[in-house]
Parts: C-alpha cells; sequence; structure tokens
C-alpha cells in the first residue's frame, strides 16, 4: 500500500520534490502492441533491456521506482502514462479511448490509489488516455484526439479546475496524443514541434521549438532537475545543459515503434 503523507516533500530551495515512479513491465505481447507507422517488428528482449535503463533513469533522477508485473492480456500495458493523471494530491483513473486498452487502469489503481488524498474517474461518455495531458505546474493542457473526447476532456477540465489548475483544451493536429509533439523538459518551459508552435493554447508560455528532426523527442519528463528523454538528441540535451537541468538519455526504439514516447512508460507524483 502506499504511505499518505509522502506526497510533495520539499527539496532544496522549498521546491516540491517528486518522489514516485510508477512502471509496468513489458510482456512477451509487446510485439502486438497497437501502432500506426512502417517501423520494424518490436524487438521484445531490447524493449526489456530498454525498460530497465527507463527505471535507471527514474532512480537517477531520485525516484522510488514501483514495478507492476506485465499482464500479457494487455499488449500496450508498459504505456501505464494512459492510465492515470496526477492532479496534486488527486489521482485521476481515466477511460482509455481504444477499447483494446480498457481495464489497464485497474491494476494502475490498485497498486497507487493509497498514495493519494482521492480517487477520481473518467466516466463514460468521456474517454481520456493520459498521454493527452500535460501538467507543468498548476497548469494543464488537455488534447482532444482520436483518444480523447470533448466530454473526457470537459471532465479532466473540470476536476482540474476544481483543484485550482488552469486548464486549457485543444485539438491535437499531429501524432497519436498531445504528448507526442509537446513536453516540459523543467517546470517552467516547454520544447514543442514546430508544427504545432502556433497552437493558441501555449501562447504566454515560455516555449523551444525544436528542429523537426528532434520531433520525436518533445516528448520528456522532467523529474527533480533531471529531463528524462530520449537517446539521440545531442541539441537538446545540450540545450538542458544550458539551461542548468541534467539531461538523462534513455534509448526508446523499441517503444517509439509502437508510438510511445518518454513520458508514456511512467506515471511520476
Ligand atoms: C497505443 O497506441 O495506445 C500505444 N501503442 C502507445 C501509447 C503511447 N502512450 C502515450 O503516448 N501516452
Amino acid at each position: 500500500m502506499g504511505r499518505i503523507g509522502s506526497i510533495g516533500e520539499l527539496g532544496k530551495g522549498g521546491k516540491k520534490m517528486r518522489t514516485f515512479g510508477l512502471v509496468r513491465l513489458p510482456g512477451n505481447q509487446l510485439v502486438n502492441g497497437i501502432r500506426d507507422n512502417d517501423l520494424p517488428a518490436v524487438d521484445t528482449g531490447l524493449a526489456g533491456r530498454q525498460h530497465e535503463n527507463y527505471r535507471d533513469a527514474l532512480r537517477q533522477a531520485g525516484l522510488e521506482v514501483i514495478v507492476l508485473n506485465a499482464d500479457e492480456q494487455f499488449p500496450d500495458g508498459p504505456f501505464v502514462e494512459d492510465a492515470a493523471v496526477v492532479l496534486g494530491r488527486t489521482l485521476v483513473i481515466t477511460r482509455p479511448g481504444d477499447g483494446r486498452r480498457r481495464g489497464e487502469e485497474e491494476a494502475v489503481e490498485n497498486r497507487i490509489r493509497g498514495f493519494f488524498e482521492e480517487t477520481v474517474r473518467i466516466t463514460e461518455p468521456g474517454c481520456l488516455d493520459g498521454g493527452d495531458v500535460l501538467v507543468m505546474g498548476h497548469q494543464m493542457w488537455i488534447g482532444i484526439s482520436g483518444r480523447t473526447n470533448r466530454q473526457g476532456a470537459d471532465q479532466l477540465k473540470k476536476l482540474g479546475e476544481e483543484r485550482g489548475y488552469r486548464c486549457r483544451v485543444t485539438e491535437v493536429r499531429k501524432g497519436l496524443h498531445l504528448k507526442t509533439y509537446v513536453g516540459a523538459p523543467g517546470m517552467d518551459r516547454l520544447w514543442i514541434h514546430p508544427d504545432i508552435a502556433h497552437d493558441e493554447a501555449f501562447d504566454n508560455i515560455e516555449k523551444f521549438v525544436v528542429d523537426e528532426a528532434d520531433g520525436y523527442a518533445c516528448n520528456c519528463r522532467s523529474i527533480n532537475g533531471h529531463t528524462v528523454m530520449a537517446a539521440g538528441f545531442p541539441r537538446l540535451e545540450q540545450w538542458c545543459e544550458q539551461q542548468g537541468l541534467k539531461p538523462v538519455p534513455v534509448p526508446m526504439s523499441e517503444y517509439r515503434k509502437l508510438d510511445g514516447g518518454i513520458s508514456c512508460l511512467s506515471i511520476v507524483w
């Protein structure tokens, strides 16, 4: 069970530290995960090793990593991010937009709800994937995509606003999810793909428009001054160093073949 009271510990300079990360191990069925690209088939052995690197990266960023076992019923189960959204002390359990993934959220809820003061749900007819939700401090962007519908977005917006978050809802025009091409490498600025940089939902926020070739790496995770990011993007690693952030690159080739990025593989609080 979780440890209520350990959320929100303060680090140096009074900044809130993130403490826990939840991941789910990939199983042999990962090869049958949902995908919409022409990349080669997933190598499950390599995916397992990349997941191990990923867990190490979260630990390097200061997290205690909680590991769920693989469930062969759910090939896409390692993409735990889609099953839940964390809003401070509130855990929001989603209703995944692709019916094949519905049910993944149960094991996630059972394992981590004890860490939170309350657990709430996205309910029918709403559906929402966590990959469509970008939270940075008390700002939240919600994307309406092939996985998240208007009702799901509106439900989350209401839950967020009731808890003090400023919420913007926008249409996802590029990629599977909102966060496929935008992410927060630090706590006050975004990396964004040039094709969506002019979306007015991202007005009034500091952003770095990446080169088109670096688009895959926009999806990243900011954890305790570290930027956990896809390996192979030296320009963005250099950018982190210039900003005083510590880049922690992780090879992601096998998850990319399933349209997944860095943030998809964890829930962090
Ligand atoms: C899917 O299509 O649902 C998975 N193959 C990939 C999910 C990626 N998740 C995410 O971006 N949050």
